[in-house]
């Protein structure tokens, strides 16, 4: 952004007679989506705020550290802070941008738990000045930009809410633009990626889009905040759906006996045929989460969506059965478990069907268990204390019998037929076809 920020432009010709906020934009929660969109905005020439509600956290960044692991992030945080484009801080400051970047678990009952992103509302509520606006980018059930809306209506009746579907927006600006970068090219992505912009009025959905204009080389595609919503969830829900295929397969493949990854490899030389890769299941904290997000606005109608998230979780349970199956046939051998992450090349092992089998496997045959996870410095979750042993690949080749890829890191990648003679392997990720 070379232009200096232009409230009057941005808001409209009123709100440069506004009260100076103290910064242009506040980023609510510095995680894996706030942290890396707020350097970016901030190497933009953008004066920004990250909010996080742990010390820790903020301290880090305030230090021009990261507390999480992405491609770029380190540099790029550590420039932004050093020229205090980009300060921490555990409360909300007045902003004219307000970006919601908080986590939207999902409940026990399978059911979008959204009250991180009601709390980030309440939290904006009190400092908001006319011709703010608001952005929610955590993934969200449908509805969820309206009811930031009402809660921000209920703490500040003084302000004029936007109303859904109306043609002009309110005293302050409410939208919601899906974040949709792959973790491991975060940095990159934020930049390239096309970006969805669902305004509650065409208004809102206008002054959302001037901010991701200002960084994104992409289009940036306005549309009304419920379908913005919606497109989020269906993205994420046609790649599970997808992938279920892939895993329905291969475990198809398994009970008629034919190879899986040869067939892939086959189908997929037909013009109109591109199916993606099984595994040991789905992972990671999107796309094994959002389809369901889908079927609880949806339950009556999002059979294909359900079942697609039920192979998928299954699939990690066929897997744990085959690497079972052939430990039990060779009593007493080792067995190397290569990889932990939700897929490769990634620190993250959030809701990982790798680190799931390696626990459950672990937890009765750990002192059997040889682990290789590049990423990680110390057994994690239920794997510290079980008896397993992180090790090298060298070395876990060298004592083990049994050899289980995990997760296709590009360090196992060198690995050939030479390296396995004498061993039984099983390769959930069909990497060692090459
Ligand atoms: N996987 C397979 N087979 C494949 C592809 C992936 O088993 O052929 C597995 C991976 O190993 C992993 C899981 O699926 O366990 C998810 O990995 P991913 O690379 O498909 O996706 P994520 O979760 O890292 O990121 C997704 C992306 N969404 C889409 O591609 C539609 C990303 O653009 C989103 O921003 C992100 O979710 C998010 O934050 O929602």
């Amino acid at each position: 952004m070379n232009a200096p920020f232009d409230a009057a432009t941005a808001f409209g010709p009123d709100a440069a007679t506004q009260p100076a906020p103290d910064h242009q934009i506040a980023v609510i929660g510095l995680g894996y989506i706030g942290l890396p969109t707020a350097a970016v905005l901030a190497s933009y020439g953008w004066d920004v705020c990250g909010v996080d509600v742990s010390p820790k956290v903020v301290d880090t960044v305030n230090a021009g550290g990261v507390h999480i692991e992405e491609r770029d992030l380190d540099r790029l945080v550590d420039e932004v802070t050093r020229s205090k484009k980009l300060v921490a801080s555990t409360h909300v400051p007045a902003a004219h941008y307000y970006m919601i970047a908080v986590p939207t678990p999902l409940g026990a009952d399978k059911a979008p738990d959204i009250s991180y992103v009601e709390a980030a509302a309440r939290s904006i509520a009190p400092n908001i000045l006319p011709g703010a606006c608001i952005i929610i980018e955590s993934t969200s059930p449908v509805g969820t930009t309206e009811r930031v809306a009402s809660i921000i209506a209920e703490a500040r009746p003084d302000l004029k809410m936007p109303e859904f579907g109306e043609e002009r927006g309110g005293d302050i600006a409410i939208a919601y633009c899906p974040e949709r970068v792959l973790p491991g090219k975060i940095v990159q992505e934020l930049v390239q990626n096309d970006r969805v912009v669902g305004g509650m009025t065409p208004d809102c959905a206008n002054r959302a889009a001037a901010l991701y204009m200002s960084f994104v080389k992409g289009d940036c595609l306005i549309t009304n905040s419920r379908v913005a919503e919606t497109v989020k969830l269906v993205e994420n829900s046609f790649r599970d759906v997808n992938i279920a295929f892939a895993n329905e397969l291969s475990m198809i493949s398994d009970e008629i006996g034919v190879d899986v990854w040869d067939v892939i490899r086959l189908a997929n030389r037909h013009p109109r045929v591109n199916i993606l890769q099984p595994g040991p299941g789905v992972g990671g904290h999107c796309i094994a989460v959002d389809p369901w997000f889908l079927v609880a606005g949806a339950p009556k109608a999002a059979r294909l969506v359900k079942t697609a998230r039920e192979v998928n979780d299954h699939k990690a349970v066929h897997t744990e059965n085959r690497i079972r199956a052939l430990i039990d046939a060779v009593p007493e051998a080792k067995v190397a478990l290569l990889g932990l992450a939700f897929k490769p090349d990634i620190d993250d092992f959030r809701e990982s069907p790798a680190l799931a089998i390696a626990e459950n496997l672990c937890a009765d045959l750990g002192p059997r268990m040889l682990v290789v996870e590049p990423f990680t410095q110390t057994l994690p979750g239920k794997l510290a204390g079980s008896g397993a042993k992180l090790t090298g690949l060298d070395d876990a080749l060298a004592q083990a019998e049994i050899v289980v890829v995990l997760v296709d890191h590009s360090s196992f990648k060198h690995l050939e037929p030479a390296d396995l003679v004498g061993k039984m392997t099983f390769d959930t990720r069909g990497m060692l076809k090459g």
